[in-house]
C-alpha cells in the first residue's frame, strides 16, 4: 500500500506547515531561543526519549517479521548516543533531569505505550509520525543553521542523512499497511502532541 504515508501526510498538510514554521524550530536554528526555554525543552524531551525507548521496545515485541524488527533495532541503537547528547548538555547547563515532567509530556509518553495495545499498524504509524515530524522540522532549517550556533548539535541529530534513511524505512513499513481510521487518528494525535509540546516549552 505505497499510498498510506502519502495520505496520512496529505490529511495533515496545514498542521505540518505549523510544525515546520514553529517558532521553537525557527528560533533554535537562529540561536535566538532563550536559554531557559531550551533548558525546559531539554529536560522535558529527555523524559520523552526515555519513554520513547520503552515504546520502541514494546513495539519490537509485536513486530510482525524480521524486516520490521531490524528497522526498529536501528532506531533503538541510535538512542544510546542521543541520550548521551542530552546528558552531556544537561550536565554542562546544570540541569536536573529528574525534575517532574509536564502532564502533557506524561500524556504523550503514556499514549506512545498505549498505542502498542492497538496493534502493529497503529503502533508503527505512531512511530513514523513521531520521527517524521522531527526529521521534517529539523531538516527544514538544517541548511540555514550556522554550524557554530549553540544548538547545532541537536539540529544535526535529527536532520542527518542517517536519520533521513531511518525515517524512510519507517515509511516503508507503514506503506505495507492499508490505511485505517485508527491509523489516521493515531497520526493526528501525534501531530497535535508534537505541536502542543513545543507550545508548552515556549511558555
Ligand atoms: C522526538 C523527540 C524524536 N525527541 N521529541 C519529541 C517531542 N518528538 C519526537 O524522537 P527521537 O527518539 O529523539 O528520535
Amino acid at each position: 500500500m505505497p499510498e498510506t504515508t502519502r495520505h496520512l501526510l496529505l490529511d495533515q498538510q496545514p498542521a505540518w506547515k505549523r510544525i515546520l514554521d514553529h517558532p521553537f524550530v525557527i528560533r533554535t536554528s537562529a540561536g535566538s531561543l532563550p536559554s531557559a526555554t531550551f533548558d525546559r525543552w531539554l529536560a522535558e524531551d529527555h523524559f520523552f526519549v526515555l519513554s520513547f525507548r520503552a515504546f520502541l521496545e514494546a513495539l519490537t515485541r509485536i513486530a510482525p517479521d524480521q524486516q520490521a524488527r531490524e528497522v526498529l533495532a536501528g532506531g533503538l541503537a541510535a538512542l544510546g548516543p542521543e541520550l548521551e547528547l542530552f546528558e552531556s548538555a544537561a550536565a554542562e547547563r546544570g540541569l536536573d533531569l529528574t525534575a517532574e515532567p509536564s502532564l502533557l509530556n506524561v500524556g504523550y509518553s503514556s499514549y506512545l505505550l498505549a498505542s502498542v495495545q492497538e496493534g502493529w499498524p497503529v503502533g508503527i504509524t505512531v512511530l513514523y509520525g513521531v520521527e517524521k515530524a522531527y526529521y521534517d522540522a529539523w531538516a527544514s532549517v538544517r541548511d540555514s543553521t550556522d554550524p557554530d550556533t549553540q544548538y547545532a548539535g541537536f539540529i544535526a541529530n535529527w536532520s542527518s542523512p542517517e536519520f533521513s534513511a531511518y525515517v524512510d524505512q519507517l515509511a516503508a513499513l507503514v506503506d505495507r499497511e492499508e490505511l485505517t481510521a485508527p491509523m489516521s487518528l493515531a497520526f493526528d494525535r501525534v501531530v497535535r502532541f508534537e505541536l502542543a509540546f513545543w507550545d508548552l516549552v515556549q511558555g
